[in-house]
């Protein structure tokens, strides 16, 4: 066994988006794209002797593949330790947990998360530091910045690694430890929540169902609901992680998880519904007939804090991503609790979670968490929910419409343009920003705008400022944000983040209440016009 130097020639595209590198399958299989883009981070890192990083995916296609690679070139730059995921299997909540509960320096998942996977669909490297988070912007630039002009990259020369045992073994001068990716973690949730009162619920004849989309999280549902709760073996369908999800989409929303939507809204519905993405950081939450929106989950989580053992004591204060919508506010400014708004991106939650400024955070895109990791988690957003069921008794629907009662209701939608040319894009969002300021105090029928300017962030903790994404907020207590997507792998997706809050009028349809004010989005950033589609492709 020996440490080889390979003669490389750079790619220009190995910039990381909202969560990791993000791009087609088969780019990432070109000849040397996924050695190029570790060696450029081990680079960045500078010398990796002494560190130690846990590795792993959500086992779609080419995790085994990429995976074989990155322990070869972690091995040939001198990292001392990595802890693996058996079978090369772990989740993101899961792998920022072996971080910060070991100290390690970071970590590599092999997920594009909620994308579709297989040949044709796509792959992705997350890059955590020892904050548990995805590495900031200014890391990720180097990254990019080094990735371009890479010439070499060092591997070790060997059998690939045999990762379906537990234990240790020796790769050169790296131990390599196998661990099973879901006993850390189940104990985590067991310290956070009352298992006993979940097992109670269980116990008296609750029924769920989980999906996990054929993706990481199924190991980890069984374990937990199945085996450790005592939810009925069945609960947990799609369990098996498969290279191409079994031809899923895992994404949790209401356009892609059919299957749980069906069982869901049919007879015989199960009393709880829950899905997770690819690597089991999003979810959604699902009563008999009934969806409940990510910002009013995270607003629903927040208001109960206090029915839960780990955050009984109180909790420091909260936080959204801009383009959620502020129902977690409303709730954070009746219980004297801090709220910020942050870019698109779980990262951004980091500094003010380790300031000890917030506790719970979350995002219209399926994602809700806290500071117990430095990733959203699904499966502890599913644990949440069924822990105020267990504590109030109450339904799904129930829990929610008791809380719009009690706070008002903001209706939210988002649309996504899906597949536009970048250049397209850009010049529609170019062409925005430079309008808004003729907007302010102009009226399109019953809005009135009173405010229109980007979303521009500066992080109290670090001094750094993002810009991210366009808002125009109304004097009806309505919003419109429109941002490009940054975790596609191809063309550009605009999302276009629409909300309109109601004190009374609480039970009407998102989509119809949302209409004038979709169509009034849709004009204003003259999405037709530009692109030609007179309908978004996706909404959620
Ligand atoms: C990632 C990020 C999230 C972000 C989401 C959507 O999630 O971690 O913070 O909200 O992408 O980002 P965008 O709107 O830029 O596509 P995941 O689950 O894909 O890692």
């Amino acid at each position: 066994m020996t440490i080889k130097t390979v003669s490389t020639t750079p790619y220009d595209d190995q910039k990381m988006g909202t969560a990791g590198l993000r791009k087609k399958s088969k780019v990432v299989m070109q000849e040397n794209y996924v050695e190029n883009f570790v060696q450029s981070i081990f680079n960045v890192i500078g010398d990796a002797k002494g560190k130690v990083y846990v590795l792993g995916g959500d086992g779609r296609f080419y995790n085994d593949i990429a995976i074989q690679k990155i322990i070869k070139i972690a091995a040939a730059n001198g990292v001392s330790k990595l802890i693996i995921g058996r079978n090369g299997y772990v989740s993101t909540p899961a792998a920022s947990h072996i971080i910060l509960m070991n100290k390690l320096d970071g970590g590599f998942v092999l997920s594009a998360s909620h994308n579709p996977g297989g040949i044709n669909g796509d792959f992705g490297i997350k890059y955590a530091n020892q904050s548990g988070g995805q590495a900031p912007s200014q890391i990720s630039d180097k990254i990019y910045q080094e990735s371009k002009n890479i010439r070499e990259y060092k591997i070790y020369e060997s059998e690939d690694i045999d990762l379906s045992e537990l234990g240790t073994q020796k790769l050169g001068d790296m131990t390599i430890e196998v661990i099973d990716p879901v006993k850390d973690y189940a104990a985590m949730m067991e310290q956070i929540f009352d298992f006993n009162a979940l097992r109670q619920l269980f116990a008296k004849g609750f029924r769920m169902k989980f999906d996990a989309m054929n993706a990481v999280t199924g190991p980890y549902a069984v374990k937990i609901f199945e085996e450790m709760l005592g939810a009925e073996k069945g609960s947990v369908i799609n369990a098996k992680p498969l290279p191409d999800f079994g031809g899923l989409h895992p994404d949790p929303n209401l356009v892609y998880a059919k299957e749980l939507i069906n069982i869901m809204n049919g007879k015989d519905a199960p009393d709880f519904g829950a899905a997770n993405d690819g690597d089991g950081d999003r979810n959604m939450i699902l009563g008999q007939n009934f969806f409940v929106s990510p910002s009013d989950s995270l607003a629903i989580i927040t208001d109960n804090y206090a029915l839960i053992p780990a955050y009984k004591d109180g909790i420091f204060g909260v936080a959204r991503s801009a383009a959620t919508s502020t129902a977690v506010c409303r709730v954070g400014a009746a219980r004297n609790l801090p709220c910020y708004e942050v870019p698109t991106g779980w990262k951004y939650f980091v500094n003010l979670m380790d300031s000890k400024r917030i506790t719970f955070c979350g995002e219209e895109s399926f994602g809700t968490g806290s500071s117990h990791i430095r990733e959203k988690d699904g499966i502890w957003a599913v644990l949440f929910w069924l822990s105020i069921i267990a504590a109030t008794g109450k339904s799904v629907a129930e829990i929610t419409k008791a809380h719009w009662q009690k706070y008002g209701r903001t209706y939210y939608i988002r649309n996504d343009y899906e597949g536009v040319p970048t250049e397209v894009a850009d010049k529609l969002m170019a062409d925005l920003e430079a309008k808004l300021p003729t907007l302010k105090g102009k009226s399109f029928g019953a809005y009135t705008v009173s405010e229109a300017a980007p979303f521009i962030y500066n992080d109290p903790v670090d001094g750094s400022s993002t810009k991210n994404g366009l808002i125009i907020k109304f004097a009806n207590d309505s919003r419109i944000i429109y941002r490009l997507s940054g975790t596609g792998s191809s063309g550009a997706t605009i999302r276009v983040y629409n909300e309109q809050y109601k004190k009374d009028d609480l039970t009407g349809d998102s989509a119809e209440v949302l209409k004038p004010l979709a169509a009034l989005a849709a004009e204003i950033a003259e999405i037709t016009l530009r692109t030609g589609k007179t309908k978004a492709d996706v909404t959620t």
